[in-house]
């Protein structure tokens, strides 16, 4: 049995479209996360879903000619649900906010908060942005009555609500933020987190009246509000893993390891949530990490101008892995970044069919000119050299991705494959097959050790790539041998039996 437990979760979003490039990114990250620690042999839960309690969505059906609201979200989870699929996120659950176990959860969170005194009756007079689905105050606007992010006037609202007091929270959050370091990644963010708490973090409405919001999980102590979307959504990291539910998962996973979202809703996550979870007497996550935002040749990805790319095309054309090694290797994670087709090319030509697919290619093929089972290897002071080089590589591997640094962890698998490439150059095992067999046998054990540890450091974001690497060095996959760590021990002398296969990255059509 694991000793260690994993557990990873993306925001859940609303389905009131297909996905684009920039929701895919956060799955693809947080896939990446999941299989490198099931590669490590943790026990890992990864959640993802669909946030269905929103007006957004019910526009989008009435716009799309439905009547039925319940068959159009089931037609909308299935499209993003098969979306990931398409994308190879190997998420363990799909969690829908308009589930039964979704709402038993949201109730029996809200009776704790509510038992501890934390829920009034007020009236809410302000502003209500429907693109973000939040309450905005004055200072959030632009140009009098703008909402900073959709450029559209938001609402103004009056209304007797339920409030949470979440300002009650206000210093043990901060004292939360200031004592875990880890909390707030990348620690860039923690101070817009920290002075947004300090200037603007009061009591928040949880409710809306069934008038005006239209849709959402009837509050248990006033049948006639809706559960603010906001306060429904973030429970679903817990009800997604059982909370509420006869299920073990929820005292085996929570608190989440790491909460991966973009930096759009951080302070959703980072402020509401935590003094939520408080209320609940519920222990805080590990860590929020909010990534950037990507732009497609310049622009903000949106509806109006037309530009969202959809990512399963783009796995048509490009090949699945192509498109998770593209947008996790182009940006810092963390940071903004532009999306261009023209960069996607070049990176496919430089990266993947010049780099991992020439350098497989060139080891495969000498490995083919003598059967490498009856090659008699000898250690030698290189054997000592390449040893050291890939145990660091898999330390800098291993800590690039415990702090989410992923373009990271993927220059360390082209620095082995680089550090490959020129071996080969320097070793010329061409000319040695015929002038010294034993370097010629030393030399391919060594090479196709360094590719095994490269099929393996690829796993957890080209998992395609590793697989076939896998079979053409004909190595059980870990997942049906459960032999994860003998992936990433030095063990010369494993392939015996290795041969060339189609090719992994083959020119572009274009
Ligand atoms: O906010 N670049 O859902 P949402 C990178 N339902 N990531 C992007 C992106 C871009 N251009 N555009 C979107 C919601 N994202 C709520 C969440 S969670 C309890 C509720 C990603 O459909 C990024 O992860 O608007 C961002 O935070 C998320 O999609 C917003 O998705």
């Amino acid at each position: 049995m694991p000793d260690k437990t994993f557990y990873i979760t993306t925001p859940i979003y609303y389905v009131n479209d297909k996905p684009h490039i920039g929701h895919a990114y956060t799955c693809i990250a947080a896939d990446v996360l999941a299989r490198y620690h099931r590669l490590k042999g943790d026990d890992v839960f990864f959640l993802t879903g669909s946030d269905e309690n929103s007006q957004k969505n019910i526009t989008a059906a009435q716009t799309a000619g439905y009547t039925d609201m319940e068959q159009y979200l089931a037609i909308q989870a299935a499209v993003w649900q098969q979306a990931w699929d398409g994308l190879n996120i190997s998420n363990s659950d799909f969690i829908r906010t308009t589930e039964e176990r979704h709402k038993k959860g949201v109730y029996k969170f809200f009776d704790l908060v509510n038992k501890k005194g934390d829920i009034y009756k007020g009236v809410y007079k302000g502003f209500y942005c429907n693109g973000c689905e939040a309450f905005v105050t004055q200072s959030d606007l632009m140009e009098g009555n703008l909402c900073p992010i959709h450029k559209k006037p938001v609402e103004t609202i009056e209304e007797e609500n339920y409030f949470f007091s979440a300002s009650k929270y206000r210093d043990a959050v901060l004292a939360h933020i200031e004592k875990n370091p880890d909390f707030i990644q990348p620690t860039s963010r923690r101070k817009e987190v920290v002075n947004y708490i300090k200037d603007h973090f009061t009591d928040i409405s949880i409710s809306r009246h069934f008038k005006t919001a239209k849709c959402g999980i009837p509050l248990p102590i006033d049948p006639e509000q809706a559960i603010y979307v906001w306060f429904d959504a973030l429970i679903n990291y817990l009800t997604g893993i059982g909370y509420g539910s006869e299920s073990d998962d929820f005292a085996t996973f929570w608190p989440a390891n790491i909460q991966l979202v973009g930096k759009d809703i951080i302070k959703f996550h980072c402020a509401l949530w935590p003094a939520m979870l408080m209320a609940a007497g519920l222990p805080l996550p590990e860590k929020v990490f909010a990534h950037g935002f990507f732009t497609i040749n310049g622009d903000k990805i949106s509806k109006s101008l037309g530009n969202a790319i959809d990512p399963v095309e783009l796995c048509l054309t490009y090949g699945v892995d192509t498109v998770r090694y593209f947008l996790l290797r182009e940006i810092r994670f963390g940071e903004d970044g532009d999306f261009s087709f023209d960069r996607l090319k070049e990176r496919y030509e430089s990266d993947l069919a010049k780099g991992i697919g020439n350098f497989t290619s060139r080891v495969l093929t000498l490995a083919e000119k003598v059967p490498v089972k009856d090659l008699e290897q000898e250690e030698s002071l290189d054997d000592v050299e390449v040893k050291i080089m890939i145990e660091e590589a898999w330390k800098t591997y291993a800590s690039a991705l415990d702090s989410c640094a992923l373009d990271d962890e993927i220059k360390t698998v082209w620095e082995c494959i680089s550090w490959g490439d020129k071996y080969i150059e320097q070793n010329k095992p061409w000319e040695l097959i015929k002038e010294d067999p034993t370097q010629f046998a030393n030399t391919m054990v060594l090479l196709l050790e360094v590719l095994r540890h490269v099929s393996a450091m690829v796993y957890p974001f080209m998992p395609d790539t590793a697989e076939k690497l896998w079979r053409q060095l004909d190595i059980e996959a870990f997942e049906r041998t459960h032999a994860s760590e003998q992936l990433i021990e030095w063990l010369p002398g494993t392939v015996r039996n290795p041969s060339k296969g189609e090719s992994l990255f083959p020119p572009l059509i274009s």
